[in-house]
């Protein structure tokens, strides 16, 4: 049976610090202002009402940005973009003080190219950190005798995974932007140095880490060739780096160090798809990471095969077997699920899996989060979900995403197809739809014009602009008018993150029945109590475990699907005729575990 922990009642929320709020009015050096460690302080008591247990921040420590932070120039430094370490001690305080805990990013896959290491690694070969990171020797074309990277890996953000360095005549490997090198997890010394940073944050109170693409740092000796699967050289090398043969060595050892400080952990694991793969890393007798993000769900609308500027429509129906497959195998085998639909690279779920038209776009809101909230496994929640913030309207130009992903795509699309308007124009619904500016545009505090939503601080320069577009929708949608309206996205939040504390032997440790799985666009789940019928009762009828059935309906029409006739009690619907939504006294449902839309011969 599963053990319980602290971690696994806990949600989390994510803040990008970039786009949350500004209170310092920090130029980001190109005259525009972005958030700050002393906003997220400000916002603290806007958290606790929500009701999250925990706070994830995306990067924070010293970096050149060439991606949002995900590039670290000193692990023991905090960003002056982003405030002071006094201000990041008394975050931690903060949040402390009001019973929450603090997770920090930690990106080890890679550093910047600006650290300090990779300036010794790249200065000379026999530099003592030169084996810090992965350098290999040129290889030549055989008929034009072309200098060619050492393999034929792309990086996740275009172009080759290798870059050239003129200084000693080698290629260093990046899986990610050519400022972003890999490290060397093979080298001892690099192992020891990451333990080492684990201990400097958590001996500061850091009560936990994200994992950027931990599962990408061992990888297969001899960086093989990918297997050519598209036209032109470069090919997706991911079979050859996630998930490599030293993985769960090193995860062990970061584990050891998790269990000395009873710490948080959550693994961001891209290009498997496999239950078995995953629980490998977070299965709780293994002592490696608490739980890791899986890429179903999240690449539901990208073209099978997974390239992800292909389109590919999503299907609730497709939803919803993945979620069956993730929560019944973590449950039946000692596993944890991170159950996420946003987060910093995604994006916004309303518009991409629901409808965000003024119409429905409350409503979808509240069933993504009732389909999310109530399932097994650590619930996290990405700023602005709960506001039922959007993608980026239609009307924005290429010059209004600033993210180098989809910066570098439009490069190789206007290199690769530049007559071809027809590809341009799929490629630039696709940035619409799954770009990671969707996710990026600033939070919305208020209505106010001129602080930008209320990004911005009261007292910021006349004339200072955020660092990024905000969502021209701010002056309906923000948290004030959230706040005021009781059946608004962001209470429904809270009452759901209540329910899951109140009832946490059904929603969070409960087991999981996913019914009518051929059904087009309702999803609906069972959970039931995981504890055992109570013994010493003199009744022949065993006791009806607690249980909840779950109903969404994924499509605009009505439908007629029949509730099974002993589910007699609501615990809220959304019907909105209610005019103060709130949880019904004796709400815990019948049991009716058996029962099958078929069964009823409805
Ligand atoms: O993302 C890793 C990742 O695989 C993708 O989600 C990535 O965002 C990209 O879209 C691939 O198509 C992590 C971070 O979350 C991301 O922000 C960083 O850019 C990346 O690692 C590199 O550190």
């Amino acid at each position: 049976p599963l053990r319980q922990a602290w971690w696994r009642e806990s949600s989390v929320y994510q803040i990008y610090p970039a786009s949350f709020k500004s209170a310092k009015s920090i130029d980001d050096g190109t005259g525009h202002i972005h958030g700050d460690l002393r906003g997220v302080i400000e916002k603290l008591d806007y958290l606790e009402t929500l009701g999250v247990d925990i706070v994830w921040l995306s990067p924070i420590l010293q970096s050149p940005q060439v991606d949002m932070g995900y590039d670290i120039s000193d692990y023991r430094a905090i960003y002056p973009g982003y405030g002071t370490m006094e201000d990041h001690e008394d975050l931690i305080s903060g949040l402390h003080a009001r019973g929450m805990k603090y997770v920090m990013d930690l990106v080890v896959n890679h550093t910047s190219d600006q650290h300090e290491w990779f300036k010794q690694s790249r200065s000379s070969k026999d530099n003592p950190y030169r084996d810090w990171y992965i350098w290999r020797p040129p290889r030549y074309d055989a008929e034009t005798g072309e200098r060619m990277p050492p393999n034929n890996w792309e990086s996740n953000f275009f172009g080759p995974a290798w870059t050239f360095d003129e200084a000693t005549g080698e290629y260093y490997l990046h899986l990610f932007a050519s400022g972003q090198p890999d490290l060397n997890w093979d080298n001892p010394k690099v192992v020891e140095a990451v333990h080492s940073l684990m201990r400097f944050w958590l001996d500061k109170g850091v009560d936990g880490f994200r994992m950027d693409v931990i599962n990408f740092i061992s990888k297969e000796p001899g960086l093989p060739d990918a297997e050519v699967t598209r036209p032109g050289f470069l090919q997706d090398g991911v079979e050859h780096f996630a998930c490599g043969p030293r993985l769960h060595e090193h995860l062990h050892g970061i584990g050891e160090i998790l269990r000395e400080y009873d710490a948080f952990s959550v693994g961001e694991m891209p290009g498997v798809f496999d239950t078995r793969e995953i629980i490998k890393a977070v299965g709780q007798d293994r002592g490696e990471l608490a739980m890791a993000f899986q890429f179903e769900i999240v690449n539901l609308d990208h073209a099978p095969g997974q390239i992800k500027w292909y389109p590919h429509k999503f299907q609730p129906k497709a939803l919803k077997h993945i979620v069956a497959k993730w929560q019944s195998f973590m449950l039946q085998n000692g596993g944890w699920n991170a159950v996420y639909l946003e987060n910093h690279d995604q994006g916004r779920a309303i518009s991409r899996f629901a409808d965000d038209s003024d119409q429905y776009r409350s409503k979808s809101a509240k069933l993504l989060a009732a389909h999310q909230a109530l399932q097994s496994g650590t619930i996290f929640l990405y700023q602005g979900q709960e506001l039922a913030q959007i993608n980026v309207p239609e009307s924005w130009g290429l010059d209004q995403y600033k993210d180098i992903e989809v910066l570098n795509h439009w490069k190789t699309v206007l290199e690769e197809f530049p007559d071809d308007l027809e590809k341009q124009a799929m490629f630039r619904r696709q940035y619409r739809l799954i770009g990671r500016d969707n996710a990026r545009t600033p939070m919305q505090w208020t209505a106010d014009e001129r602080t930008f939503a209320g990004f911005l601080a009261r007292d910021a320069p006349e004339g200072a602009t955020p660092w990024m577009s905000i969502h021209p929708d701010f002056k309906t949608w923000n948290a004030v008018n959230q706040l005021e309206d009781p059946h608004s996205a962001l209470h429904y939040w809270r009452r759901l993150l209540k329910l899951r504390k109140e009832f946490k032997h059904v929603f969070v440790y409960g087991d999981f029945e996913m019914l009518d799985l051929d059904h087009e666009s309702v999803i609906a789940y069972l959970r039931v109590d995981d504890r055992e019928e109570e013994t010493g009762q003199k009744t022949h009828e065993p006791r009806r475990r607690p249980t909840c059935l779950v109903i969404t309906n994924f499509s605009r029409d009505e439908i007629d699907w029949v509730v099974p006739p002993r589910a007699v009690d609501v615990l809220f619907d959304e019907s909105e005729s209610d005019p103060e939504p709130r949880l019904k006294k004796g709400a815990v449902l019948d049991e009716f575990r058996n029962y099958t839309a078929q069964e009823d011969g409805e």
